[in-house]
Formats: structure tokens, sequence, C-alpha cells
């Protein structure tokens, strides 16, 4: 009896004490996530397989290419794994144009000059122009940008971008997936004084940005609520902060403004299904957090679908199309109207997809 009862001290020691170091060296101190309803609200349209009509642009050679952008004389740009950023002539030839020590590029604008504004989620707010690269913004209030994620000029040269995390890297974005806190900032860049400034803060993964067609207001996306706010930059709501459209049936990533006004958005699965579950408990997120290779299953599986919506400026969700499960594009992570077609960048993908809309 005495030896049983030794044992079962010892064991219970011995859960406590794991008990402890999950909880004290956890990575991460979690929020519940709050899920979107799982029936989606009447106004958004249902899945369909749309998406798998796309056509392939530089297939092999495009690794990642998680945002598009068009300049004025209609070549297209995206920023690819390893640092490349590659264009699309109107003649059909793809450029290798310029190369950044990197992997870590993200969302990307043309400005009203020549160039491209890129952000990298490692080095902050960079500028490409023919002559090289510049980095406009590295730190924010004596801090290191950590992830800087998407950017879009205003046409006095300010430049509004994202920072999905001051606390977590992209490779770690997992991680503030299941911290589930809002580490998002919205940034502001002024030219004239190389200033740059906190414009919002505690935001859910602050991701993609865009301007309206008259610059009213300033779009962005917060990932991790499944949701986009407005906020007004002129007017009498001017400073103020609004939804613009919420309850989305995923996460929205990137998001372009279209030429009649309306808004595009690429739509990220973020929870893969059956696990839900996950994100309901602290507990478990804690222990979870403690093994990579459990990290790694929260999310197997995200990668098999894209959607993307197209919302007009009320905020009306007009239209939508999907990949339901992947078979031709996966994890489309922006879309771009440029010419009646839609131009998908991917994170998954090793090219761009063509869409055309008409
Ligand atoms: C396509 O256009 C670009 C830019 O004008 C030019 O540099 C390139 O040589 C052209 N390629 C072909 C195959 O015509
Ligand atoms: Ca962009
Ligand atoms: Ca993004």
């Amino acid at each position: 009896m005495a030896v049983f009862k030794k044992c079962l001290v010892f064991l219970l020691v011995l859960l406590t004490a794991f008990a402890l170091q999950i909880i004290f060296f956890s990575p991460i101190s979690p929020d519940i996530l709050e899920l979107p309803l799982t029936s989606p609200s009447a106004s958004v349209p249902p899945s369909n397989n749309q998406l798998q009509k796309v056509i392939k642009l530089g297939e092999g050679l495009l690794e990642g290419p998680e945002d598009v952008a068009v300049d004025e004389d209609g070549a297209l740009y995206t920023a690819t794994r390893g640092g490349w950023i590659r264009r699309l002539h109107r003649n059909g030839s793809w450029e290798d144009w310029k190369k950044f020590e990197s992997n870590t590029l993200l969302g990307i604008a043309t400005p009203k000059r020549d160039g491209l504004i890129v952000c990298d989620a490692d080095k902050g707010l960079l500028k490409f122009t023919d002559d090289g690269v510049t980095v406009l913004a590295s730190h924010v209030g004596g801090s290191e940008i950590r992830f800087a994620d998407d950017a879009i000029e205003a046409s006095d040269g300010s430049i509004y971008f994202s920072v999905a995390s001051t606390k977590y890297g992209l490779h770690d974005w997992t991680l503030d997936l299941l911290e589930a806190k809002p580490h998002g900032q919205i940034l502001k860049y002024d030219p004239s004084t190389q200033h740059t400034s906190i414009l919002l803060d505690g935001l859910y993964f602050a991701n993609g940005v865009a301007l309206s067609k008259d610059e009213d207001f300033l779009l962005l996306c917060e990932t991790f609520r499944f949701r986009c706010l407005k906020y007004w930059l002129k007017g009498e709501s001017k400073g103020k902060t609004e939804v613009f459209v919420e309850n989305l049936p995923s996460g929205p990533d990137n998001i372009n403004l279209a030429p009649d006004g309306s808004f595009w958005i690429a739509l990220i699965q973020i929870v893969p299904q059956g696990m839900e579950f996950v994100h309901t408990s602290k507990a478990l997120k804690l222990i979870i957090s403690n093994f990579p290779k459990l990290v790694e299953l929260v999310q197997s599986g995200v990668k098999k679908k894209a959607t993307v919506i197209n919302v007009a400026a009320n905020g009306n969700i007009i239209k939508r199309f999907d990949d339901p499960d992947g078979t031709v594009v996966s994890f489309v992570t922006s879309a771009l109207v440029f010419e009646d077609h839609l131009y998908l960048g991917s994170l998954k993908n090793d090219f761009v997809a063509k869409f055309p809309l008409k």
C-alpha cells in the first residue's frame, strides 16, 4: 500500500512539473480565437469551382508569388521566395527584374512614379527602382518592424503598410494564430520626412491594405478576425475606424481596388476543417505550442483551397470564385483586376493564375 501511495505521489509530482513546464515555457500566452459562424451569413455567395478555369502564367518560374501588381505600362510584377522580383511584359516575356537576399518578400504595390514598393517580413518596407533597392522603413518608435505584410501608396506619396504581428515573424505565424492576440499594426511612411508612425494598433493579424478610388478611406484586412476594417482618411469621420465586411468564410489576405471602385479580397483557410476544436481551448493551445510537430499539424491541409471575393465600396459581397479542393489553384493570397482579368498570387503555387471576368 505504502509503495502504491509513493508511486501515486511521484506520478502527481511528475504531472504537475510537466504542466508547469508547459505553462511557463510555452512560447505563447493564448486567448480563444473567435471562429466565423459555421453557417455563413446569407450575404456570402455559395462556394463554386469557377477558379478551376484559370490559365497559368510563368509556371515553374515563380515560387510562392504572394502578391501581384501592375504598372502604368501594363507590366505585371510579383515577388517570389528566394528574393526574385519578376515581371511579365505585355509581349508575354518574363524578366528577372531584381533580386534581394530574402525569403520573406510579401505584399507589393506599384507607386505613381516608377519602381515597386515591397514588404519584407524581415527587413521592413523596401523600394525597388531600376537603380537598386532602398529600405524606406525598418523601425517604428525605436522598435524593429518585424512582419511587414502589405503596402499601398497614396497620391501624396504617403505609404500605408501593415505589420501582421509585432511578436512573431513569418515563419512563426501559426504561433501568432494560436496565441490569437491582436499584435498587428498599420503604419504610415511619410516621404517628406522619411518618418514612419503608427496609425492603428491592436489588430488581429493586419494583412492586405487598399485605398478607395477617391482615397477617402483605407481598407485593411484582419486575417484572424475574418473581417476587413475601414479607416477614414477624409471627411467628417476622418480618423475613425469601422467594420467594412465581417464574418467572412475564411481569413482575408491581400485586397486590391478594382477600376469600378469595388475591391477584390483573397481568402485563405487558416483553420482546416476538423481542427476548429484546437482554437477553443487555451490549455490545448498551450500544450500544442510546446511541440513543433503539433504546431505543424494545426496547419496541415490549410493550403488545399482557394477563394476570392468581390466586395462593393459599401461592403456588400458581389461575387465569389473558388477552387474548393485546390485542384488547379490553391492558397490564393491575392487577386488583382487588370483589363477584365483577375490575376491571382499564391504563397503555395509556382505560377500566377489568370482568370477571365468576361
Ligand atoms: C518584351 O518587352 C520587353 C520590354 O519592352 C523587352 O525588353 C523584351 O525584349 C521583349 N521581348 C520580346 C521577346 O519581344
Ligand atoms: Ca498589394
Ligand atoms: Ca498578405
